[in-house]
């Protein structure tokens, strides 16, 4: 069995405490990052809250996830990242909570999504975007859950890995697709998967996000080459003493 196999055994046990509906509430409209990548110059950078990871063990339980985002906002990110999974990356929905009330950037709640109550509880609790990890859906479920969020006004980025991936992607015509270039089931991290996919399936319409293993210039370089509108960064920033340096590297 893969860690993906067991988080989303989590999850599933996790959906047996939930009510049957979840209703979501009145809030604002969620903030809308595909018009800021339409519309923003250069690359985009989503700056994560990642406490600890199943590949990685703890990489900064010290920090207040306030305090940080704060930092990701003084230095210049476009989007937070707020991981939510608690039992592997030790992250808390509140977290995000606390986080969308306090800054005007768009937030992503990062974690393991496979029911539609799962996203109106993301909502409700003020994600921007979500992520839906095409490896542990079938094809209507992603589907399902894509045309869900939307109504809600959400921002989806579709997360891939492979080739086989990306082609069951497509099929939804998604606006955002997130290439991981750490295969969730391996661990292993690569970012010439993101370059060799946007090489293969590049088209206009469709942003592409490079996610994981983005540790400096060169890398953030490479990742602008081939045209990604975005990359998601969590580790380099956890571990970054000077969050705005870090920053200002990763977006030059
Ligand atoms: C960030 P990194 O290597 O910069 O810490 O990676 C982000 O891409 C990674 O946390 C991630 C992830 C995911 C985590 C991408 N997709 C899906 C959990 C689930």
């Amino acid at each position: 069995m893969t860690i993906l196999d067991t988080l989303v055994q989590v999850k599933q046990k996790e959906l047996k405490d939930y009510p049957e509906n979840v209703e979501v509430v009145a809030r604002e409209k969620p903030r809308n990052f595909l018009k800021h990548l339409n519309e923003a110059p250069g690359i985009s950078l989503i700056a994560e809250v990642k406490r600890a990871s199943p590949s990685k063990g703890d990489i900064n339980t010290e920090m207040n996830p306030l305090e940080q985002a704060q930092k990701y906002v003084d230095g210049g990110a476009d989007a937070i990242s707020v991981l939510t999974e608690s039992e592997y990356f030790k992250g808390d929905i509140e977290d995000m909570k606390a986080i969308s009330k306090s800054f005007d950037v768009p937030v992503l709640n990062k974690d393991f999504i496979i029911d539609k109550r799962q996203i109106a509880r993301a909502y409700n609790f003020g994600a921007d975007i979500i992520l839906l990890i095409v490896t542990i859906l079938n094809d209507e479920e992603l589907s399902t859950l894509y045309d869900y969020a939307k109504s809600l006004d959400l921002n989806v980025i579709v997360e891939v890995h492979n080739d086989k991936e990306i082609e069951r992607a497509l099929k939804i015509s998604p606006e955002i697709i997130g290439i991981n270039n750490r295969d969730l089931k391996t661990f292993t991290v690569d970012i010439s998967n993101t370059e060799n996919l946007i090489d293969k399936y590049k088209k206009d319409g469709i942003h592409f996000i490079a996610e994981s293993g983005i540790h400096d210039s060169n890398d953030a370089r490479r990742m602008v080459d081939k045209g990604a509108s975005a990359m998601l960064v969590g580790e380099s920033l956890m571990k970054a003493s000077n969050i705005k340096e870090k920053i200002k590297e990763l977006k030059e």
